[in-house]
C-alpha cells in the first residue's frame, strides 16, 4: 500500500539524515566571562558526548568559531570586555555563522531584557541556574537541526560533494592557511571528456550514475583531509593541502587511469569514460579566484592535447 511506501520513504530519509548528523559529535563553544560557570557548562556537555570548548574572553569569540567550527554557542549575557548582545551582533554579521544558533544562558530574569538581547539574532535563552539535562536537551536539538541545515548548504544533492560555492569558500582558507603556515597547496579541476555523448547516447540518467560514480570514486581515493567539490554539472574540484605539485599530479593520474578503465553496464553494452584535469600549486601570493582560473586553464590545455590526460 502506499502507506507502506511512505513509511520506507521515511525510514530511508531518517537514516540518511541520522549517519549525517551522528558522523561527528556536536561542537558547542561557551562564552561566559565567569571561570566557575564556563567550566561547569563545559563539563556537563562534554559528559554528554558534545565536544565543548569553553572561553572567558568574549574578544577571542571570532577567531575560536573559524578555529573550532561549533554547531552552535552558549552565551553569557553580561560581559565585561564585550557583552553577549554586542558579540552576538558581530556574529551575525559574518554570512558564514548566520546559521549558527545563539543560546543566552544567563541570570537575567527580566523577560524584557532578555528579549531585548535576543533581538540581534539569538535563538533561546536559558536561565542561570539551568538543570544539565535541560542544557543537554537543548544543545542536541539545536545542534541537530543545525548540522543537517548546514550540511544541506553545502553540499551538492546529487553527489554530496560540497557544490560550488562552498569549495571556492574552503579554497579561499586553503589558501591563507597556506600562506600562513608556509605549506604547500594544490587545487585540482576535473572535467568529464565527451560528456554530452553519454547523455545523448545512454539518456541522463546514465550520466548521472557516471557522475556519481566518479564522486564516490575520488571520495575512495583521495585522503580525508583533501576536500572536494562538484564545481558543475560534471567538472569537479579538488584542494589537496600539505601536496606538492609532483605528487598532486601523480595521485590525480593514477585516479584518471583507474576511473578510465571503469566499465559501466549500459543498456546491452558497456560504456567507458575519461577525463581531463589540470593540476596547480598554490605558490603564497595567489588568492583563490587566480588559482582557480590556473586550474581552468590547465584543465582547457589537457583537453586541446587531445583529451584523458593531466595537465600543470
Ligand atoms: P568536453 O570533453 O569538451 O568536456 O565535452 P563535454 O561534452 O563533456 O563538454 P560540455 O561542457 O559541452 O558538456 C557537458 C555536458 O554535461 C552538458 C550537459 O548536458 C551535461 N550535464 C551537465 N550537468 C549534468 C548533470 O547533472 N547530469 C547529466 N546527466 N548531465 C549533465
Ligand atoms: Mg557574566
Ligand atoms: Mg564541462
Ligand atoms: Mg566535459
Amino acid at each position: 500500500s502506499t502507506g507502506n511506501l511512505d513509511a520506507a520513504n521515511i525510514l530511508e530519509k531518517i537514516e540518511s539524515w541520522v549517519s549525517v548528523v551522528h558522523a561527528e559529535p556536536y561542537r558547542a563553544l561557551v562564552v561566559d566571562d565567569s571561570k566557575a560557570q564556563a567550566t561547569f557548562t563545559e563539563r556537563v556537555l562534554n559528559a554528554a558526548g558534545i565536544m565543548t570548548r569553553a572561553i572567558t574572553d568574549p574578544t577571542q569569540a571570532l577567531t575560536e568559531l573559524l578555529d573550532f567550527n561549533p554547531d552552535l554557542i552558549i552565551l553569557d549575557m553580561y560581559m565585561p570586555e564585550c557583552d553577549g548582545p554586542e558579540l552576538a551582533k558581530v556574529i551575525r554579521h559574518n554570512e558564514r555563522f548566520v546559521g549558527v544558533p545563539i543560546i543566552y544562558l544567563s541570570a537575567e530574569d527580566d523577560l524584557d531584557k532578555q528579549l531585548d538581547a535576543m533581538s540581534e539574532g539569538a535563538d533561546d535563552f536559558l536561565m542561570k541556574p539551568v538543570k544539565p539535562r535541560h542544557l543537554v536537551a537543548t544543545v542536541r536539538n539545536r545542534a541537530a537541526r543545525a548540522r543537517h541545515l548546514k550540511t544541506r548548504m553545502v553540499c551538492d544533492s546529487l553527489t554530496g560533494l560540497y557544490n560550488h560555492t562552498h569549495i571556492l569558500q574552503l579554497l579561499e582558507d586553503a589558501c591563507e592557511r597556506a600562506q600562513k603556515l608556509r605549506a604547500p597547496m594544490c587545487f585540482v579541476m576535473i572535467d568529464i571528456d565527451h560528456f554530452k555523448q553519454v547523455n545523448d547516447t545512454y539518456g541522463h540518467s546514465m550520466g548521472d550514475k557516471v557522475i556519481k560514480s566518479l564522486a564516490l570514486f575520488l571520495k575512495q581515493r583521495l585522503r580525508r583531509s583533501d576536500q572536494i567539490g562538484r564545481y558543475g554539472g560534471e567538472e569537479f574540484a579538488v584542494i589537496l593541502p600539505n601536496t606538492e605539485l609532483h605528487f598532486a599530479e601523480k595521485i590525480i593520474n593514477e585516479i584518471r587511469l583507474r576511473f578510465a578503465a571503469i566499465r559501466f553496464p549500459a543498456q546491452d553494452q558497456e560504456l567507458s569514460c575519461t577525463f581531463s584535469a589540470g593540476v596547480v600549486a598554490y605558490d603564497g601570493t595567489l588568492d583563490s579566484a587566480q588559482l582557480a582560473d590556473l586550474a581552468d586553464q590547465a584543465m582547457y590545455k589537457a583537453k586541446h592535447a587531445g583529451r584523458n590526460q593531466v595537465a600543470v
